[in-house]
């Protein structure tokens, strides 16, 4: 005999699921025993349920596979929300398998009852509850087809009694479709967007992660429109190597090579992206906008042309249509703009630079304690870590020094919460990656208000032998919050952390911790942390002062800022 439990845990296996991320309780009890005896799948139970998610939509990321994680009856379904946005605004094809109370007890407000498919209505692209054996095997499928297809999140909630239900003896085991054509675009509106860029006497290319699979199309027409080329963070990841037109990103982690080849050009050409700060675009430009979601399209800026297609297609259509240029100007000023800005900042490197920026942001780094800078970290760990390292980053500070110190090699990959914005997402991130390939390295670059969010699950790191490499930022503050709140005129408050030493909390639960409290040494740490054979936590004491300039500092952030240093040092001195 065959129980849906067994059911469902065959079909996720056949497809190629190699772990399930939860933890175990009533409903899922049955699920959880199928997991047990399936050779295939393996079961990783975490502390809490959203490091679960994450952990699992990272590995959706980067298998192309569907992720799998498990919450059960009511509160353990809610702990998997965060995640699970995380999912959805990342578009990636997450399944989550939740509990509810047997189904004699539902609606009438039973003991940890929830009605999931309100609860999940609109984090998820497909929600039912399997009330009736005879709704198998299509409920699987669909929700496996629905999150794969629509690359979204998909919620099978299971009551406690149906888990264990047995099947009829012929129900064959769903499969799931995989395949997604690209669309082609149309002629008319390539002829269009190709008579556009002609038309234009400065190109700037803007480029996001829906141009990943088409790298050498994206890189050919820069060179033929001798266009500089904007990253986004999410096209970091593919595109930033042994590319010579690229010039780093834009908005707040950007870099000033990014406004230069916006504020130069006629014609903004926005390749598979929905980068969505729209102050930094260009204005007054014609904008072309390939995308292969219709429903992106203008969305940011207004668009005069708009294709919609896969952007390889796309490219590729665009290519066979506009002319090549000779003029290089626009691109080497920008490119210029970006090796000056490279050089200098190379600057932080040295642990004895004094920086003193000159112009509106003029004032003195604080640093009295001589704390590692950041800047000094992320190049450390760009220069030791393998290349095919797999980076996440947590959402804070910790990704502005990611995005400017780190390179992508190619093989390197990276993942954060570049959509959702959540905090805590890089430990649990590198757990997934982890677990997909405990021979590769993964490298978690964490704030320590990310990672103290979700400590527990330090110790899935431990029991679960996932050789992860975090390495905590620990600049004992909220700080991307405090700088908000000084470009914003405010003085610093409730962003202070009062850290425990977290590599001897490491150490407590099984890890191997490293603390660097001196500069001078942090690159044995750094090359130690790496070099280790197993889970490990380095401490980092980086200094709390250490701000970013973005590619267009305004003048209230600098007004802002003076004031809120004014501020702080009144209190201080009170
Ligand atoms: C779950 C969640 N809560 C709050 C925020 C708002 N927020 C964004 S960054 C940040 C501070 C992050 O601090 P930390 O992890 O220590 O990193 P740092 O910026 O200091 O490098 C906060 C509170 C958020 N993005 N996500």
């Amino acid at each position: 005999m065959t129980t849906v439990a067994e059911l469902l845990i065959e079909t996720l296996a056949e497809h190629g699921v190699t772990q399930v991320w939860g933890v175990v309780g009533d409903a899922l009890n049955p699920v959880t025993d199928a997991i047990r005896r399936e050779d295939r799948v393996e079961w990783v139970g975490v502390r809490h349920e959203e490091v679960g998610a994450f952990a699992a939509g990272a590995q959706a990321q980067l298998s192309g596979r569907l992720g799998v994680c498990m919450g059960t009856v009511g509160p353990g379904a809610i702990h998997l929300l965060n995640g699970l946005y995380d999912a959805k605004k990342s578009r990636v094809p997450l399944l989550a398998i939740c509990g509810q109370v047997p189904r004699e007890d539902m609606g009438s407000d039973f003991f940890q009852e929830v009605d999931n498919d309100v609860l999940f209505a609109d984090v998820a692209v497909f929600s039912a509850t399997v009330t009736s054996v005879d709704q198998l095997p299509r409920l699987i499928e669909q929700a496996g087809n629905a999150a794969l297809q629509e690359r979204g999140v998909a919620v099978l909630t299971l009551p406690g009694d149906v888990g264990g239900m047995e099947v009829p003896k012929d129900t064959p085991v769903p499969r799931f479709v995989t395949e997604q054509p690209p669309v082609p675009p149309t002629d008319a509106a390539l002829d269009a967007a190709a008579a556009a860029v002609d038309a234009a006497a400065t190109v700037t290319l803007l480029v996001g992660h829906g141009a990943k699979h088409a790298r050498a199309e994206v890189l050919a027409l820069a060179e033929r429109l001798q266009a500089p080329m904007v990253l986004t963070l999410k096209a970091k990841e593919t595109l930033e190597h042994d590319n010579p037109f690229e010039v780093g990103q834009s908005g707040l982690l950007g870099n000033h090579a990014s406004a230069v080849a916006f504020e130069r050009c006629d014609l903004l050409l926005m390749v598979g992206t929905d980068f969505p700060y729209t102050q930094f675009l260009p204005h007054g430009t014609t904008t072309v906008q390939l995308d292969a979601d219709g429903t992106h399209i203008g969305r940011r800026t207004p668009v005069e042309h708009a294709v919609v297609g896969d952007a390889r297609l796309a490219l590729t259509g665009l290519l066979e249509r506009v002319a090549a240029r000779t003029d290089g100007e626009h691109l080497d000023r920008a490119r210029s703009s970006y090796d000056a800005w490279r050089e200098r900042q190379q600057q932080f490197l040295d642990p004895s630079y004094d920086r003193r920026p000159k112009g509106l942001l003029r004032r003195r780094v604080d640093n009295p304690e001589g704390r590692v800078r950041p800047e000094l970290l992320a190049a450390l760990l760009d220069r030791y870590a393998d290349p095919d390292a797999i980076f996440t980053v947590d959402t804070g500070m910790a990704t502005t020094w990611l995005a400017r110190f780190v390179r992508m090699s190619g093989e390197r990959r990276l993942l954060g919460s570049f959509n959702l914005g959540s905090m805590a997402n890089a430990m649990p991130q590198a757990l997934g990656a982890a677990g997909l390939d405990r021979s590769r390295q993964v490298v978690a670059c964490c704030g320590d208000g990310g990672l103290s969010m979700l400590l527990g699950d330090l110790l899935t790191a431990a029991s679960h032998d996932l050789p992860v490499k975090l390495v905590v930022f620990d600049n004992g503050r909220l700080g991307m919050v405090k700088l908000e709140m000084e470009q914003a005129g405010l003085p610093e408050f409730g962003t202070v952390l009062h850290n425990p030493d977290f590599a001897r909390v490491a150490e407590a639960v099984g890890l191997r911790g490293i603390r660097v409290e001196d500069p001078h040494d942090l690159e044995e740490a750094v090359r130690q942390t790496l070099a280790h054979d197993g889970p490990v936590l380095l401490d980092v004491l980086t200094n709390p002062d250490e701000v970013s300039i973005p590619p267009k500092p305004t003048l209230s952030q600098a007004w802002g800022f003076a004031i809120a240093k004014t501020k702080e040092a009144v209190a201080s001195a009170e």
